[in-house]
């Protein structure tokens, strides 16, 4: 094999963020960008050679180019073989589910996820280790690092392999198969729920359901698995062939941007011909779902909350939880049920690599985050289908509808109201300025009265790895009341536009004739407090969110 090094210098602001590297379309089209970003990848991987890479991506533009770019690096670097999913498709929670099936050494994932695609749009790229997950912080640390010394990337000169056909090939003596991107997810999910009760559900007259691909890559799985494997109609899944550019609309699933499906499951009247009795989505790469009944739309924060309290109702999880783990951010919902059942719920930094050592370690079964992300420990992502299939398999089990199951709850358990708003794409020093202005502030507000408000904590949240000690600090800035109320003020890590502040409010309501006030009216004082704590109008010139979920 002729290996060729090619002469590079460092790029700066690789550094990955939440999820991997996210940048511009553009920034990842300038010369070496990519291969010094995978050059470092690799180069932070001891004991690759001769292991088995798996490969793929969310079909967003700029995607079939880069997995050609990474074949022949991958080879050039010494891997044995790599599996690259048919059309170089493969969604998030898939991608995980090959490398643990397959005993793949880790994976590279094309996908800036929620962020929106084409050639003016992102693009992104993250490294998974052997257990499926993303690499901790570690790893991505290690190739940021390698990223800051890079003097030369590795590839070889060979032509382009065809994805379209699955089968195996060779890229200078590397092994390639192109593979079936869904069955082995699709076969994963069927041992897990019972496709039988739910694809009864399906097909019966009384019931219908949309899923909303949004044009991402959730599509090909979508209709292998609710139309093919379980019969249910044909218009069920909308939106479901996936697009480069998503169809020009932004593939994050929650009522604002996922408005095809709102429009429908909002229609008026009772009947599934009006509107459906079952509405979900998911996101560009396939990891992230949302919930929707008729008219209701189910918080992110509940969703997890409801399938730790039915678990045992579904047979992948009919022996119980071992325990759960939320986001920081997430609401306590989910602590609520833990308590209940017993078991420990772990508290950790916003991002799904934290998760991975809970979940290898057997002290987790469920996981999930605010921001529409559900997962189990069949993978080591968060999975929207796999959410989707649960819902199902409960409505199919309590045949109940959506909302009726999420109002017992709340009857159980107790709302936490709960809504998280975005200021998106402000200005990066405001954003900046007003977190260092919280920060400066954190040691006098415990104790403080602003307005009716009484503040009983406030910090920067820091976490200590469970399993191997890591610690990560300045995770948010988390303020409580002492109602219970709470506030947490975080930066997003996985924008590619001048900052996007996240303020997540949060507050428990155990009285059940209060459980119908509109979330924003419940949550106003909270509101109106965050700013005056933060001064977010008049740091950022902004009087409103950009997105409220
Ligand atoms: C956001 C979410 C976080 C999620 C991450 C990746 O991060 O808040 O919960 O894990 O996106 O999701 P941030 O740093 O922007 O708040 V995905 O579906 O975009 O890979
Ligand atoms: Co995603």
């Amino acid at each position: 094999m002729n290996v060729e090094r090619v002469p590079t210098q460092p790029i700066p602001g690789q550094r990955p963020g939440t999820s991997g590297l996210r940048k511009k379309v553009t920034v990842f089209q300038q010369p070496g960008y990519l291969a010094n970003f995978v050059q470092a990848i690799f180069d932070s991987l001891d004991g690759k050679e001769g292991q088995t890479l798996v490969l793929g991506g969310d079909g967003r533009y700029f995607n079939d180019q880069a997995i050609q770019t990474i074949l022949r690096m991958a080879a050039a670097n010494g891997f044995g073989r790599v599996l690259v999913g048919q059309h170089g498709i493969l969604s998030t929670p898939a991608a995980s589910c090959v490398i643990r099936k397959r005993g793949a050494f880790g994976g590279i994932i094309l996908s800036a996820s929620h962020n929106p695609g084409g050639p003016d749009g992102d693009f992104g790229i993250k490294y998974n280790t052997g257990n499926g997950g993303p690499a901790p912080e570690k790893i991505t640390e290690a190739i940021y690092a390698n990223t800051l010394t890079m003097a030369r990337t590795l590839t070889v000169a060979t032509p382009d392999v065809d994805l379209a056909v699955q089968g195996t090939s060779l890229v200078a003596g590397m092994a390639v198969e192109v593979i079936d991107p869904v069955a082995d997810h699709a076969d994963l999910l069927a041992t897990l729920f019972d496709f039988g009760q739910i694809g009864t559900l399906l097909r019966s007259p009384g019931f219908s359901m949309r899923f909303d691909a949004m044009h991402a890559v959730t599509g090909p799985y979508a209709h292998e698995i609710f139309i093919k494997r379980l019969g249910a109609p044909a218009a069920s899944v909308m939106n479901g062939i996936p697009l480069p550019d998503f169809g020009g609309g932004h593939p994050d699933p929650n009522p604002t941007y996922a408005e095809d499906l709102m429009k429908v499951m909002n229609a008026e009247g009772s009947t599934s011909e009006t509107a459906p009795d079952f509405g979900a989505a998911s996101d560009g790469d396939g990891d992230r779902n949302m919930i929707v009944g008729r008219r209701f739309v189910v918080t992110p924060s509940d969703s997890l909350a409801v399938l730790a309290a039915n678990a045992r109702l579904v047979p992948g999880y009919a022996a119980g939880l071992k325990g759960v783990a939320r986001s920081m951010p997430t609401s306590a919902a989910v602590d609520r049920v833990a308590d209940v059942l017993g078991i420990n719920c772990f508290e950790t930094p916003t991002g799904w690599k934290f998760f991975g050592n809970l979940l290898d370690a057997g002290e987790v079964t469920l996981c999930g985050e605010e921001s529409a992300g559900t997962g189990s420990d069949h993978v080591r992502e968060k999975d929207g289908v796999w959410a989707v299939l649960f819902w199902l398999n409960l409505v199919a089990v309590r045949g109940e509808s959506v909302e009726a199951i999420v109002r017992d709850h709340w009857q159980r358990f107790g709302r936490n109201v709960y809504s998280r708003h975005d200021y998106e794409g402000v200005d990066a020093a405001a954003a900046n300025g007003l977190m260092a202005h919280l920060r400066v502030q954190l040691a006098t507000l415990p104790g403080q009265r602003v307005g009716d408000a009484h503040i009983t904590s406030a910090d920067d949240f820091a976490y200590t790895d469970l399993v191997d000690g890591s610690v990560s600090t300045a995770q948010g800035i988390r303020i409580g009341l002492a109602d219970g109320s709470r506030i947490v003020f975080r930066l997003s890590g996985t924008g590619t536009e001048g900052a996007t502040l996240r303020v997540y409010l949060e507050r428990y309501e155990a009285d059940a004739a209060k459980h119908g006030v509109p979330t924003q009216e419940a949550l106003a004082p909270l509101i109106m407090l965050a700013d005056r704590l933060a001064g977010i109008a008049a740091r950022t010139g902004r009087k409103q969110p950009t997105v409220i979920t």
